[in-house]
């Protein structure tokens, strides 16, 4: 039991170690709550493809965030389904989130680092 809560809090929060993508095309997991690779690096000054799947049980809808608004925003995604959109960042680090209720405080979010 103590191993089991001892596991569950080193995953709260924890969302492993940054990803550096190489590519243009990438993809993030949503899940309740939380989203992988929580910390993701792309390249700048191309156009990106990013997909979002979302592998909860419950919807979800994602936001880039920079300094003052958001730069990207997903539909709603229903559980088990996945959704595509391309974008040309400027270099800086982002915010990704879920704008629904109060998901980004429960763990929905992570980074976005450009360049
Ligand atoms: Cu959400």
């Amino acid at each position: 039991m103590l191993v089991a809560i001892a596991l569950t809090l080193a995953g709260c929060g924890d969302g492993g170690e940054p990803v550096r993508e190489r590519g243009t095309s990438f993809t993030v997991a949503v899940d309740d709550y939380l989203v992988r690779p929580q910390q993701l690096r792309v390249p700048k000054g191309k156009r990106l493809t990013m997909t979002v799947i979302n592998r909860g049980r419950l919807g979800h809808s994602l936001r880039i965030r920079g300094a003052s608004r958001n730069i990207l925003a997903f539909d709603f995604t229903r559980p088990g389904a996945s959704e595509t959109r391309t974008f040309k960042p400027g270099p800086g680090t982002y915010t990704i989130y879920c704008v629904l209720a109060n998901h980004e405080e429960l763990g929905l979010n992570g980074s976005l680092k450009v360049g």
